[in-house]
């Protein structure tokens, strides 16, 4: 099934969120990014969201540097000429390095309009087999303690299947302790956004007490090397974000021994094709794999949601519900859980529809671009 592309509209979202949301590199209290909508030669529409930040904060990429590899790279890539399956788009980029935000975003609008136009539900032709999802909640660095443990209290009652806590020096083991004392049983995880060096071993180490799932991304954000040092010296596995952009990344971190387990983004490794190689790639290796968030409003929920129906997609992500960070999504329905788990939608492509009226709320400014008549 060929996709030949007519045009490609970018969209410039801005959404408040409900609270602010804070993490070892800063809070987050306004979410900016870009929308990609695929139309085809007969007015079909595949989306796509960039999860890239106002502020190069998480990684290099931001939304203007999105915008612009968009603009000047990428959307006229995609557009030069059909194209017969979405994973030949990786191939086509793959001369701009990096950038992988901005690549999965477009790629995201043109798997959800391959899947619409085979007639099917996004996760088939990803391989997904599940029916429903298992997910749990990632809460900010909080004021006190006591908003924390409130905070955990609510969304354990909700269902929510793992909390996890942002960690950073100071807001660290004795945070930790004072959970695990509040919640004895909680499945429970810790994420420091590199918040750490090899140095600080001996805090890391002390979390080991608390039975905790895993600690994500404790040190540099490009690194493997020191992380391969420090996961033999803690019994708690280490998960990998940050570091792991691509397959070939993922493979390194295995045969290093950088981690035990890796969080996949779609965005960050440069698409869900990349995401599925990597997904396979630890399933081969005995290594359990869950899918991570940026914060995204509907239309990544549901990229986040079809990806996550891969077998391998063994612990809970952390696709909460819409509302868990919108008063309203650009969605309909919204994302919803119930006991934890989210019920995989069935309609053709990410199987939501978009609320155009919503997104053109939201919107702050837009561009058309046309294939060119050659094409
Ligand atoms: O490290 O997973 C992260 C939010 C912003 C940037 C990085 C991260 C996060 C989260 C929240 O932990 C994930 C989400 O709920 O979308
Ligand atoms: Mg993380």
């Amino acid at each position: 099934m060929t996709i030949e592309m007519e045009y490609v509209i970018l969209r410039h979202l801005q959404m408040e969120l409900k609270a602010p949301f804070t993490t070892s590199f800063g809070t987050f209290q306004t979410k900016e990014f870009i929308l990609v909508e695929a139309v085809d030669r007969d007015g079909v529409s595949g989306w796509g969201e960039s999860v890239a930040f106002s502020a190069p904060w998480y990684s290099e990429e931001t939304v203007k540097t999105n915008w612009h590899m968009l603009e000047e790279f990428l959307v006229p890539l995609a557009l030069a000429e059909p194209i017969n399956h979405p994973s030949e788009l990786s191939k086509r980029f793959a001369a701009i390095r990096q950038n992988h935000m901005a690549k999965a975003a477009l790629e995201g609008a043109v798997w959800d309009l391959y899947a619409k136009r085979s007639g099917v539900p996004l996760h088939q032709p990803l391989g997904g087999m599940k029916k429903e999802i298992e997910v749990g909640v990632s809460i900010g660095i909080q004021p006190t303690v006591d908003d924390l443990l409130r905070a955990i209290e609510r969304y354990v009652a909700q269902g929510y299947r793992r909390i996890k806590v942002k960690i950073k020096p100071g807001w660290d083991v004795d945070v930790i302790r004072e959970v695990r004392h509040a919640f004895p049983d909680v499945p429970l995880m810790a994420d420091a956004n590199s918040a750490y060096t090899l140095a600080d071993r001996e805090r890391l180490k002390a979390l080991d007490e608390f039975g905790l799932m895993m600690i994500e991304q404790p040190l540099a954000a490009d690194d493997l090397v020191d992380h391969a040092r420090l996961q033999p010296l803690l019994e708690t596995p280490i998960c990998l974000d940050e570091s792991i952009r691509s397959y070939d990344d993922a493979r390194k971190a295995l045969d290093l021994g950088s981690c035990r387990i890796i969080n996949i983004k779609i965005g960050r490794v440069g698409g869900l094709w990349e995401a599925k190689r990597i997904h396979d790639l630890c399933a081969e290796c005995g290594v359990p794999v869950w899918c991570g968030g940026m914060l995204e409003a509907g239309v990544g929920r549901a990229h986040n949601i079809a990806i996550t129906t891969l077998e391998n997609f063994t612990l809970p992500g952390d696709t909460a519900a819409s509302s868990y960070y919108w008063e309203r999504d650009i969605i309909v329905p919204e994302v919803e859980v119930h006991r934890g788990l989210i019920r995989v939608p069935d309609a053709p492509g990410i199987g939501y529809e978009v609320d155009r009226r919503q997104v053109e709320r939201y919107t702050q400014f837009a561009k058309v671009f046309h294939r060119p008549p050659t094409a």
